[in-house]
């Protein structure tokens, strides 16, 4: 029997049975060489999931690709596998980023699989607890700076220029390659590309990500459309919809509070070529398409990831998304990343399972649950 053929049920699955890590998977559609290290947890092939209960709420056929399956619980371990196997190639000791958290979590990941320094620099007290407790578990070096992302990002940028780090924001290219390849797994499966992709934007990396994986399939005869780009920003952080930097971001999808967009021009350029859409959404709104999508679909992400469904939600109401068309929805990072959210009621008051004495019957009765059987 050849080596990669196993019976089952022998539960000696081989390893060439296991994703491979997107580098491996796609690395004739990377710029991969033999000199570089492959630096790797596993990430992409995430699931693309049907979601009937969106489905029936817009008459659209909706799918959701669930980025929170990634190693570190965010799409960014996409653009990190590939940002960190370059910065290794080029001889790096050490990376630097500026992160709202999620960056920061997969960074610190790779580095220290890698064997090699990370840095962060994080707006001080904007961060999730789980995406802070990622990066100190990893073993970053971690400052809290006294300003908001945008200010964080500057000063990586600086860093870098001038000092022995090599820095894994977005505005490294290699980021964005990496992450193109979320793109070529929706065809895969689709066998074509949908009619519109949602999608929240921070710094729009990964808007303009998308759509250069949607345009390199297209060019290969992969696909034979492109999807409308809808991109959705939180209404107290949204300079793309406003057309101009907001100085003071807010918003509680702190993944998001980003007032000046790293891939300003890339991400207007994505908009023009594919039709597409900048759309603002309140706080509000974002909670209840996270509750919607947990509840209704039995998917858990962050509050800046549910800005897909709410967006969506949205289009659809104002009549802009046909009955039928083929939607896909990225949902971004894991509910556990910044779990308070789903603890808390719309009226603000937290959630608190009811406690009950250790009685069968009585527990029975606060159930309505009437006996069947004796
Ligand atoms: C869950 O971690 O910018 O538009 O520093 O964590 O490509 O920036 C995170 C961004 C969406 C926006 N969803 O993506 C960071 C950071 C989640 C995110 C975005 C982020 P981009």
């Amino acid at each position: 029997m050849p080596e990669d053929v196993v019976p089952a049920g022998t539960n000696q699955s081989p390893m060439s049975r296991q994703w491979r890590g997107l580098l491996r998977e796609y690395a004739d559609r990377l710029n991969i060489t033999e000199a570089t290290p492959i630096v790797t947890l596993g990430e992409g092939g995430t699931p693309l999931i049907a979601a009937p209960a969106l489905s029936a709420r817009t008459g659209a056929n909706v799918f959701v690709k669930y980025e929170g399956m990634n190693p570190t619980g965010s799409f960014k371990d996409r653009g990190m596998t590939m940002a960190i196997s370059k910065a290794v190639e080029h001889g790096a000791k050490a990376v630097i980023c500026a992160s709202t958290g999620n960056t920061s979590a997969s960074a610190a990941a790779y580095a220290a699989h890698a064997g090699i320094t990370s840095v962060v620099l994080i707006p001080a007290g904007k961060i999730s607890m789980g995406k802070l407790s990622q990066a100190v578990a990893h073993n970053a070096e971690i400052l809290q700076v006294e300003g908001n992302f945008d200010d964080c990002l500057e000063i990586a940028r600086e860093l870098a220029a001038y000092y022995p780090v090599h820095l894994v924001n977005s505005v490294n290219p290699d980021r964005i390659a990496g992450q193109k390849t979320a793109a070529f797994e929706v065809i895969e499966v689709l066998g074509d590309a949908p009619d519109f992709h949602f999608i929240p934007v921070g710094n729009a990396g990964n808007y303009t990500a998308y759509y250069r994986g949607y345009s390199e399939d297209l060019a290969r005869g992969a696909s034979t459309k492109l999807p409308r780009m809808f991109g959705f920003q939180a209404e107290g952080s949204a300079p793309l919809v406003r057309g101009e930097v907001v100085k003071n971001p807010e918003t509680i999808a702190s993944a998001i509070r980003i007032g000046n967009p790293a891939s300003w021009n890339f991400a207007i350029e994505a908009h023009a070529g594919s039709n597409g859409y900048f759309g603002a959404i309140s706080d509000a709104n974002i909670l209840e398409a996270q509750r919607i999508l947990s509840a209704e679909v039995g998917i858990f992400v962050e509050p800046a990831s549910a800005i897909s469904v709410a967006g969506l939600l949205e289009r659809s109401a104002a009549g802009e998304v046909p009955k039928g068309s083929k939607v896909v929805l990225t949902v971004t990072g894991h509910g556990l990343k910044d779990p308070q959210w789903a603890l808390r009621r719309a009226d603000g008051t937290d959630v608190s399972p009811r406690l009950v004495p250790i009685d069968i019957t009585e527990i029975a009765g606060i159930l309505g649950l009437q006996k069947v059987a004796e």
